[in-house]
């Protein structure tokens, strides 16, 4: 069994490493550093295999373009059958190994078209990126209306139930980066990479927009109890997660402008995504509920999970009075033990 370790690759059984830096093989002009090792099978036929770590930010990228996709899923699968996904969709770099595992988690409820331009999109950048990835579509089915920040929540408990993903992106289905320089991988701060939106001219709407496509480390995932669970409908779920940001004392921080571009194709009003008339009043105290609002009670049933060739597609419901009174719950359980451990209690 091949196991990858912090300086290269290990083989358990009758293998032993030899040289961890004696053999430098160059193996495209990408690569200019190497993690080879060469690996020496004593008891049969002598084996060499050379595998290098991927580069944060491989060179020779630049400007694409975005084509509609008018095929079918088969024709994606067929398409990307050489890049050998695992099932479920998860794609693996052939000429180097990533050490990070990306999880890209999508709020998706009708749009089978845009689906498949992303589907067809975005693969072919992730691979020239070097990155190590699986798509997740989270699909909140119809009885209630669209919950984009709680679906990110889903999202990222789901993805961690199959494997040690370390990088989450949350992304909108009709945003396709057009720069792929504009890389899909984590650093210690989150990043927000949609900064050049066609549909605000290539622009920010505002200067602190939060909203499209952020790069999460698990990390700070963690320190921010994920996402808000109360925002149903359209809004102010994007500018809670920059609260939450503010409240753990992290910023995000953005690519330039010319690398986060995105192509946002024009569609009409989503049904079941009417604007959010509770935004205002859950904006206004936001930063008072990261602690009891977020991961740790979050409800949701999973009513399929659908491990497709180059994704994986998980159907998902929400009752939404259950979910209100966990968090109320957890809001008293928090309070409970805040007054247990007060120095007053102790005595
Ligand atoms: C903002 C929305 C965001 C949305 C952007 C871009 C709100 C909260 C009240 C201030 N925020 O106004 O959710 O992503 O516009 O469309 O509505």
């Amino acid at each position: 069994m091949l196991q990858s370790t912090s300086r290269g690759i290990q083989i358990s059984g009758a293998f032993i490493i030899i040289s961890m830096s004696s053999v430098m093989i160059y193996w495209n002009s990408y690569q200019t550093k190497s993690a080879d090792i060469t690996i020496v099978n004593l008891t049969r036929q002598t084996t060499e295999i050379s595998i290098k770590t991927c580069l944060k930010n491989p060179p020779s990228l630049g400007h694409f373009v975005f084509h509609h996709f008018n095929g079918t899923l088969e024709d994606l699968n067929n398409k990307y059958q050489k890049y050998k996904p695992e099932l479920g969709g998860k794609f693996k770099p052939l000429e180097c190994q990533e050490r990070e595992k990306l999880a890209i988690i999508i709020p998706y409820r009708d749009r089978q078209r845009h689906l498949m331009d992303f589907l067809s999109h975005m693969p072919p950048m992730l691979l020239r990126q070097r990155v190590e990835f699986t798509i997740f579509v989270i699909e909140q089915d119809p009885q209630e209306k669209f919950n984009r920040a709680l679906m990110m929540n889903v999202g990222y408990l789901e993805a961690l139930k199959q494997d040690n993903y370390s990088c989450f992106i949350f992304h909108d289905v009709d945003m396709y980066p057009i720069n792929d320089n504009n890389i899909y991988k984590c650093s210690t701060s989150p990043r927000h990479l949609a900064v050049a939106v066609e549909k605000w001219k290539f622009r920010l709407p505002f200067r602190g927009y939060y909203g499209g496509v952020v790069a999460y480390p698990k990390a700070v995932i963690e320190k921010t109890n994920g996402f808000s669970n109360f925002y149903f409908g359209w809004g102010g779920e994007d500018d809670d997660l920059g609260a939450r940001l503010a409240v753990v004392g992290l910023k995000f921080v953005r690519p330039a402008a010319v690398y986060g571009r995105y192509a946002t194709p024009v569609h009409g009003k989503d049904k079941g995504n009417p604007v959010s008339k509770d935004r205002f009043r859950l904006l206004g105290n936001a930063k008072s509920r990261i602690w009891y609002d977020g991961l740790n009670s979050v409800v949701y049933n999973v009513s399929k999970i659908e491990k497709k060739k180059i994704y994986t597609h998980i159907h998902i419901t929400v009752d939404r009075q259950k979910l209100e009174e966990n968090v109320k719950l957890k809001n008293i359980e928090l309070e409970m033990q805040h007054l247990k451990s007060s120095p007053i209690n102790k005595q």
